[in-house]
């Protein structure tokens, strides 16, 4: 009797890795759309060596609807605004120019600048209606200070925005959009194929309110990377649907001894920034995968979108864009507000 029971839990253990078994091989043949992807058998390309000087010219816009934004060129303010991308060892010379009626600034986190480029009233460091002021953003790399000590490099995924509308503390310009992202790359970096900035601020998502939550578009296989930001009074979770990240520098593992945590949801306070890079649908496959706020009534007021991953041919599986006001689905998210009653 106990004979057979233990032969038969034997026969139920070999069952079960045969069946484990064949989930992975079932996986791994249901993968090559992703392997046979060009981004996939390519190898990616990564970031040279920093230490140019570069400049660009930065403008501070009104846009049409009263809101507020940051643009490379005048006329194309956009929210969040423009990425700026450097690498570490990198100066960048930034001309900024403020075409609003109000004082603006620009003030970044993250890089090595004089307290003349702090953007910040106190400093006299911000641009009066009309005016221009020349911000200066260095970099480091990573190496040793003199006592021996590790000194960390300036690479990361960082902001920039506005330090002087409304308040002192620039509370008016970030709300109306005065925001932009940074990423500061280490020499060796791997680089994406896509990028897709999503900027949490007070209950929008990229100041668009609920119904208009920004949607982003990739293929299967291709690199995408995310600049997470969060802006405004609250903290939020982001939580992408079918994809993971690690929770370190880049998002990325560098092998199998790195033991960052990989997650799938990161709690995110007001000034907080966080970037990783995903391969579009791996293992998941094609498909409309949401992406949100995780804290509940949050998600239900609209704080969510999506990333619509295609597939090769342009088709998203099971996706029709029907209501794009309601792209979420959030008649759903009424029916649990009245169901609250
Ligand atoms: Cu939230």
């Amino acid at each position: 009797m106990a004979m057979d029971r233990r032969s038969f839990n034997r026969r139920l253990l070999a069952g079960g890795a045969v069946a484990a078994t064949g989930v992975t091989s079932l996986s791994v043949a249901s993968a090559p759309a992703a392997t046979s992807a060009p981004a996939a058998v390519t190898p990616p390309r990564t970031a040279p060596a920093g230490g140019q000087v570069r400049h660009l010219k930065l403008y501070a816009e009104t846009l049409p609807n009263g809101q507020m934004g940051y643009g490379l060129e005048k006329g194309k303010a956009s929210i969040p605004g423009p990425l700026i991308e450097i690498t570490e060892g990198d100066t960048l010379h930034i001309e900024f120019e403020n075409t609003t009626d109000v004082a603006a600034s620009l003030h970044v986190h993250g890089v090595d600048y004089d307290i003349a480029s702090d953007g910040t009233r106190m400093s006299k460091s911000h641009v009066e209606p009309g005016g221009t002021r020349t911000y200066t953003w260095r970099t480091h790399t990573p190496g040793k200070r003199a006592d021996g000590t590790y000194r960390p490099g300036s690479a990361g995924y960082w902001h920039y925005h506005d330090h002087v509308v409304g308040t002192d503390h620039g509370t008016g310009g970030i709300r109306k959009g005065l925001y932009g992202p940074v990423i500061v790359r280490r020499k060796g970096d791997i680089l994406p194929d896509k990028q897709f900035t999503i900027v949490f601020n007070d209950m929008t998502i990229n100041n668009k309110p609920g119904a208009e939550s920004p949607n982003f578009e990739a293929t299967v296989g291709d690199r995408v990377e995310i600049i997470m930001i969060t802006h405004g009074e609250f903290y939020h979770t982001f939580h992408i649907h079918g994809h993971r990240w690690a929770d370190n520098r880049t998002g990325l593992l560098t092998g199998p001894d790195d033991s960052s945590r990989v997650i799938d949801n990161k709690i995110t306070g007001p000034a907080d920034s966080f970037g990783f890079q995903i391969i579009a649908g791996e293992h998941v496959g094609a498909g409309a995968w949401m992406y949100h706020c995780h804290v509940q009534s949050h998600s239900d007021m609209g704080m969510a979108g999506l990333f619509l991953v295609a597939k090769a041919d342009g088709t998203i599986p099971g996706y029709e864009p029907h209501h794009p006001e309601h792209p979420m689905g959030a008649g759903d998210a009424k029916g649990a507000e009245h169901s609250g009653h």
